[in-house]
């Protein structure tokens, strides 16, 4: 048991990118599962601490950190190695950049509580929820995948917080199985990643509670 405590869902790409992060930086830490399923982050006790409702939620230094971005802010100013982007303003601003077609405009969109809402108020059917799903990947991805660099990861030789975001999406896009042939560069980038230890045992599989 450790001070830092990661409140998140095995299936929840937010959580997977602060899971990926956490292990970069060598950061031990207890998991605590919240499930989605069975509404967990809707309870009183959860929302009084974190009063969106939603994971992550890191418990560290005294505070209760929500936004997996936030939280990944923290612990890059707090963990500086290796950073997840760089000193250089521009370089900076085009990994955010990157990082929030991503975190800003798919995930959002097809977020656990958006797809409910399609299902339950507007009546739609699982075959047009699924397809809005990939629908909104698809327009990001066709974006991402011309900023992504010919070679390498987003960060270069190693990963910065555009590949965090990247990996958990694909993970995404595979579920909903979306076609990837368009985006060989986010594949390689994905399979590269993937190649690294703190990838790995931050994968939903990985974490998944038995
Ligand atoms: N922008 C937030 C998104 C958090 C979020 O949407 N989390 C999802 C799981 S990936 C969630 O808790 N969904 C529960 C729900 O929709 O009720 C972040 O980056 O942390």
């Amino acid at each position: 048991m450790t001070d830092i405590i990661l409140y998140d869902y095995w299936r929840s790409s937010a959580s997977y990118r602060v899971r990926i992060v956490l292990n970069l930086k060598g950061v031990a830490y207890t998991a605590t599962s919240t499930s989605l399923l069975d509404g967990e982050q809707k309870a009183p006790a959860y929302v009084a601490r974190n009063p969106q409702g939603l994971v992550p939620m890191l418990s560290i230094d005294g505070h209760d950190l929500t936004q997996s971005l936030a939280i990944i802010d923290y612990l890059d100013a707090k963990y500086d190695d290796p950073p997840m982007v760089s000193s250089d303003p521009a370089e900076r601003a085009t990994t955010l950049a990157q990082a929030l077609v991503i975190a800003a405009d798919i995930h959002p969109v097809n977020n656990l509580r958006i797809l409910k809402y399609l299902k339950k108020e507007l009546g739609q059917d699982q075959e047009v929820i699924d397809n809005w799903y990939r629908h909104w990947i698809a327009e990001g991805f066709v974006a991402l995948e011309t900023m992504a660099p010919e070679t390498g990861l987003f960060g270069g030789d190693k990963p910065n917080l555009a590949d965090v975001c990247l990996v958990p999406q694909m993970y995404n896009a595979r579920r909903f199985d979306l076609d990837l042939q368009d985006f060989p560069k986010l594949e390689r980038i994905e399979s590269a990643c993937n190649q690294l230890e703190a990838f790995r045992k931050a994968a939903p599989e990985a974490v998944k509670p038995a």
